[in-house]
């Protein structure tokens, strides 16, 4: 089974359950993070190992970009809870298994659900071919020249945006959005589904063709998955902290 999971953003306890609660079995599934594995959450370096041991597949969200530009000091640091991956022996391979995502990658339909794009935050107005965007994305290093360039900005950060691409900093619920900013997936005119994350506001939600996964387990809420072959969701509670 392919699974697609939701922001862990550090939250190894709730990913373990999950994994759990599934059966996942690495040698036969495969689990996609949705972006966002890491930092805020409590438990970041096992939530990175975890991911890792079971597969390690995805897509760049925000806070491994900012990861990995703190971590070379192209970006300052904030405060972040991200010391404990620093500082492990293993730091360096996973930060470059990390780095090594995609930012928008194809997943192909082998079963009952339908085929679908991910990508952590969303996609431009202008993606009209997403094929041709994200062969056009993942040419070449993913050096941090690159991790700061606007297209990677604009698919792990957007959550409200212009007609034309221009994202606004809004962060709470999609119908709030302030004009003439819009939800990005009301500019999104594609058949295929497009599954994403970043917007825990929002929490999980499916449309005609945009499904949204991040439900904040790191704030109290919840670890949502997709089961792509069997199109089902799972989700597991946040435990108390
Ligand atoms: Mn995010």
């Amino acid at each position: 089974m392919r699974w697609i999971v939701g922001d862990i953003q550090g939250c190894a306890r709730e990913l373990e359950r999950l994994l759990h609660e599934i059966r996942f079995d690495p040698g036969r599934d495969e689990l996609w993070a949705a972006g966002d594995v890491i930092n805020r959450g409590p438990d970041t370096l096992a939530a990175a190992r975890l991911w890792r041991d079971v597969g390690g597949r995805g897509v760049l969200g925000n806070h491994e970009v900012y990861a990995l530009c703190a971590r070379s000091g192209a970006w300052p640091r904030k405060r972040d809870t991200l010391e404990p991956l620093f500082t492990a022996p293993d730091a360096d391979t996973l930060l470059a298994s990390l780095r090594a995502l995609p930012v928008l990658t194809q997943l192909r339909s082998r079963g009952r659900g339908p085929d679908a794009w991910l990508v952590h935050a969303g996609v431009h107005p202008h993606w009209t071919n997403l094929a041709s965007v994200a062969a056009a994305l993942d040419r070449g290093e993913h050096d941090d020249t690159w991790l700061q360039s606007e297209p990677v900005s604009f698919a792990t950060r957007v959550r409200c945006c212009s007609a034309d691409g221009v994202r606004s900093k809004f962060d709470r619920g999609p119908a709030d959005c302030p004009p003439p900013f819009r939800p990005w997936d009301e500019f999104y005119a594609g058949t295929t589904l497009v599954v994403h994350g970043h917007w825990a506001w929002r929490g999980h939600y499916r449309t005609a063709n945009v499904m949204g996964l991040d439900s904040g387990c790191v704030y109290g809420g919840a670890l949502t998955a997709w089961c792509q072959d069997e199109d089902r969701i799972v989700q597991v509670p946040a435990l108390a902290r």
